[in-house]
């Protein structure tokens, strides 16, 4: 299985972010919008990019 495929079948909002990983940075699984905000830890980078960076 992809990365990708693997992101869009645990992702319960679909905004490509797993759940777990939701729930470490302290996202809501449910609400796809929050994956395009800036992250709560800077300014910098928005949620989806510190996921993807780890
Ligand atoms: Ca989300």
């Amino acid at each position: 299985m992809s990365f990708i495929a693997v992101m869009c079948v645990e992702s319960s909002d679909g905004d490509g972010i797993l759940d777990k990983w939701e729930n470490k940075l302290g996202l809501d699984a449910n609400n796809p919008s929050d994956a395009l905000k800036y992250s709560s830890e800077g300014k910098e980078y928005l949620n989806i990019e510190r996921y993807i960076n780890g």
